[in-house]
């Protein structure tokens, strides 16, 4: 039976289930470029070049292999602009038996499907997405029962699972964990790898032009575009990265430094996201690292635990507890994003350069997403569908699978502590502590009240004590809510006011 096998811009992995058991010599690949998908929330510039391009790439190693390939392109006379419409009119081309789909990565796109059948009468068949490392039916199994979720209980059964790092069923090196270790600030005078860039081909450079002239309104720079848009592109990433960076992985994982990018991050995830690259190679890489003795242990259990604990762990929440899961608003936040997460327009030295370092670069490594962007929105109450559409909207690896957890339940606590057990809530300190922002900014790390007090200082407090009902019951925020409980009631007073005097003065400049 001649099928049509329709593959999405974040299935770009030859292994990918829809390609399963393809004829070359019957069946039809479908991809299409379409507005819908980079318009559903802003995206980046360069996240769309990074899709589309990788899209066209596949697409040529496909025919490349004797598949025949209908590709729409974004620009394509007739193009309706949606996947319906472009499956629709791709039937109208080829009389095909079935439609043969990769179950997608977003919930929007999963009720799109659901329609297909329906609407066009053939039959569509469903394959489940298996290039991770749990099945959504194995982590419901581990769910069943549990009264709360911990990513910790989860990342060891996957470790258990797969024998990483494992020896005689107890842990390599006695510890799960090595977070301790791998909590350091930069020294001075350490310099992070000098990244490797790709500089974009012919292909790249059509995209960079059409998504220019479409996309000018969107928030992000287009000409810096150094992603790699090919396999073997990212490929050679993942080689970089094992050999320059990981050493460095655990030991810097926390810190952050005014004008370094990316320290000693991966900066993978956007290939990872896409199906350049399969998270097992990643693991595998690492753990060969560990054999070889190139990478200390501590650095490769943290970057396993990313990957084989907390994207597998985010990706199961995701699917278990969607829809109902972005509704809820645990600490009712309400107050809209501030003008400066567009702009980078702030005097709070620390989010204007994670900002700027979104614009300029589609990414910004995960301390300034949780810590700084995060952190900030968290202590500012602000509203938890504003804040996840700017981080689905400005990052190159978001998709709502990975960025709605993240988002919604590691950095705002909005569902109440499903996935993790305490907010990431922390004051000018831990910042000064971890950076060298504070050394160049308009306020003091040290100073709690007054003109020169560092804003995230008052607005932890502030936090604290509009959350107390709330948070006090946690045994994880009794040492904070101690030391609130020491506060007298005018410190008290002048912290709400001198918290209310910012967020006023904030939310006249919100867009
Ligand atoms: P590294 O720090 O080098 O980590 C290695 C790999 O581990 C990453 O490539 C990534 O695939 C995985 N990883 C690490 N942490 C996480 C995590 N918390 N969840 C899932 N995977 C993880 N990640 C995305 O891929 N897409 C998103 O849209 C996204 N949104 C986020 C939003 C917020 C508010 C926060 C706090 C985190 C978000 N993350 C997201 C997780 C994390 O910040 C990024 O995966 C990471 O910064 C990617 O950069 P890297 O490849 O250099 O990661
Ligand atoms: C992100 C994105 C963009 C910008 N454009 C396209 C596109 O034109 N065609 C396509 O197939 N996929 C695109 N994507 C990725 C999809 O948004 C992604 O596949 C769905 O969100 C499902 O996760
Ligand atoms: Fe950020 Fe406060 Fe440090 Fe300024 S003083 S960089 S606002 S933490």
């Amino acid at each position: 039976m001649k099928t049509l096998r329709f593959i999405l811009g974040d299935q770009l992995s030859r292994s990918v289930s829809a390609l399963g058991g393809i004829d070359p010599a019957r069946d039809v690949v479908l991809m299409v470029e379409v507005q819908a998908e980079a318009t559903y929330v802003r995206h980046h510039p360069q996240k769309i070049v990074l899709v589309l391009s990788a899209m066209r790439h596949f697409a040529e190693s496909l025919r490349a292999e004797g598949i025949s390939v209908d590709y729409v392109r974004l620009d394509a006379a007739g193009n309706t602009g949606s996947f319906t419409g472009e499956l629709g009119r791709a039937l109208d081309r080829h009389k095909v038996g079935r439609i043969v789909v990769t179950a997608p990565g977003e919930w929007r796109v999963r009720d799109m499907m659901q329609t297909w059948k329906a609407a066009f009468g053939v039959p569509v068949e469903i394959r489940d997405d298996d290039r991770f490392l749990c099945t959504s039916s194995e982590f419901a199994d581990w769910a069943k029962g549990r009264k709360g979720f911990r990513m910790e209980h989860f990342y060891r059964q996957m470790r258990r699972k797969t024998g990483w790092l494992m020896q005689d069923g107890q842990p390599e090196g006695g510890a799960w964990n090595y977070d301790a270790q791998n909590r350091k600030a930069l020294p001075e005078g350490t310099v992070p790898p000098a990244r490797r860039r790709f500089a974009p081909d012919a292909v790249t450079r059509e995209v960079m032009g059409l998504v220019g002239r479409r996309f000018a309104d969107h928030f992000g720079d287009l000409q810096s575009f150094g992603w790699g848009v090919t396999r073997d592109d990212a490929r050679e990433a993942l080689r970089f990265f094992i050999a320059n960076c990981l050493p460095g992985f655990g030991d810097y994982q926390d810190a952050m430094k005014a004008g370094e990018d990316w320290l000693f991050h991966a900066a993978l995830s956007p290939y990872l996201n896409i199906g350049l690259l399969l998270p097992a190679e990643l693991c595998r890489a690492a753990l060969d690292a560990y054999r070889q003795g190139t990478a200390p242990l501590p650095a490769v259990e943290g970057f396993i635990r990313q990957i084989l604990g907390w994207r597998e762990y985010v990706r199961g929440i995701y699917w278990l507890k969607m829809p109902a899961y972005a509704q809820s608003n645990f600490l009712d936040a309400n107050r809209p994003l501030p003008a400066f997460y567009w702009t980078a327009e702030t005097d709070l030295k620390c989010l204007r350069e994670a900002v700027a370092a979104t614009r300029r670069n589609a990414y910004a490594h995960h301390i300034q997403r949780l810590m700084l962007t995060g952190n900030f929105a968290l202590l500012a109450g602000i509203a938890p569908a504003q804040v996840e559409a700017w981080y689905l909207s400005v990052y190159a690896d978001a998709f709502e699978w990975v960025e709605l957890p993240n988002t919604h339940g590691m950095a705002l606590y909005a569902d109440g502590g499903l996935l993790g057990s305490k907010p990431y809530a922390a004051s000018g300190a831990y910042i000064n502590r971890m950076s060298d922002y504070c050394a160049g900014c308009v306020y003091d790390p040290k100073t709690k009240l007054g003109p020169k007090a560092c804003p995230f200082n008052y607005l932890y407090w502030h936090f604290l004590i509009v959350n107390e009902a709330r948070l006090k019951p946690n045994p994880r925020m009794a040492l904070p809510y101690r030391t609130l409980a020491r506060m007298t009631d005018e410190h008290r007073r002048q912290i709400v006011q001198a918290a209310r005097g910012f967020l006023g003065r904030l939310e006249s400049r919100s867009g």
